[in-house]
């Protein structure tokens, strides 16, 4: 029975449905799978008006996000994307740094995404309440700058970095082999002091992985799950998508729902999305399913 795949492996939540992650002050029930929104932000304005500007709009926006449902903002000012080239320090300071700032009063927590142990203590004492590290804090310092915190982190999984990432991808078993790297980093960063009710975990869809690699990521699911830590998903607008469909990165808003949704069904915990109201009620239709007594007629 093809059926029975998704339903021996429910939603991390029906079996521990008390499971919370902290994050900073704030603490999300995983009773439903959550949705981290991705903030836009503005890197190429060299202006000081132009930065103002930037950081409006990205005020803007996460309001926006958060009206449609995003229960955490993800702000990044590295640049991850297949050969991107690194960012330096200053430069993902002051494009992180005044948006977070204008961040603070905000209902709910916000996650900054990079790899750079100065720009986490920095976006922490700012008020961040989680790192999304594509690195998993392999950085010298990262793990420390994380456990002298409250804040929580999300560990990804990633085979060799962005800029050459995609050009020889391999793997004799990907499942197995991220599913290990995974319980690595969290022995890790539990070791540096990190309480696992903080730690994330993440297969890294699209970060050093064919088209192959990414859909039986997406088959193993359950088992990365099965490590015990909540599972973040982010194929939002991935070019796994434009495979799939032959659509440009504009007209994959349908793909990225269907992915996300599919993610959820099979143990993610969290989705990382551009489009939260298309997800957000994708996700309630598989929430009512599951949990039926929540729909009242
Ligand atoms: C991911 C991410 C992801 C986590 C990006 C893009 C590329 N962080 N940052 N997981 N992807 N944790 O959004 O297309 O999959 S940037």
């Amino acid at each position: 029975m093809a059926s029975d795949n998704v339903k021996a492996c429910p939603h991390p939540s029906l079996l521990t449905p008390h499971a919370v992650l902290k994050l900073g002050r704030f603490s999300l029930a995983l009773e439903r799978p959550l949705i981290m929104g991705v903030l836009n932000v503005t890197p190429d304005s060299f202006s000081d008006s132009g930065r103002f500007l930037g950081t409006q709009q990205a005020v803007e926006h996460a309001r926006i996000l958060i009206e449609e449902g995003a229960d955490i903002l993800d702000i990044g000012g590295q640049s991850s994307r297949p050969g991107a080239e690194s960012v330096g320090l200053d430069e993902e300071l002051r494009r992180v740094m005044p948006v977070l700032e204008k961040l603070g009063g905000l209902p709910v927590p916000v996650s900054v995404d990079t790899c750079k142990p100065e720009v986490m203590r920095r976006a922490i004492a700012a008020g961040a309440a989680m790192v999304n590290d594509i690195n998993a804090l392999r950085e010298p310092g990262a793990l420390e700058a994380v456990a002298e915190s409250q804040a929580a982190v999300c560990l990804m999984h990633m085979q060799g970095e962005p800029r050459t990432m995609q050009q020889d991808p391999h793997y004799a078993d990907v499942v197995s082999e991220v599913t290990e790297y995974l319980a690595q980093r969290v022995e890790a960063a539990q070791q540096a002091g990190i309480a696992r009710e903080r730690i994330v975990i993440d297969p890294g869809f699209g970060f050093g992985k064919k088209t192959r690699h990414n859909l039986e990521l997406l088959r193993g699911l359950p088992r990365i799950a099965g490590l015990g830590q909540p599972v973040l998903v982010g194929l939002s607008r991935k070019s796994l998508l434009g495979k799939i469909t032959g659509k440009p990165v504009a007209d994959r808003v349908s793909a990225s729902v269907a992915a996300a949704l599919l993610a959820a069904e099979r143990g993610a915990a969290l989705v990382r999305v551009h489009d939260v109201a298309a997800t957000r009620d994708a996700l309630l239709v598989l929430d009512a399913i599951e949990r039926h007594s929540l729909v009242k007629d």
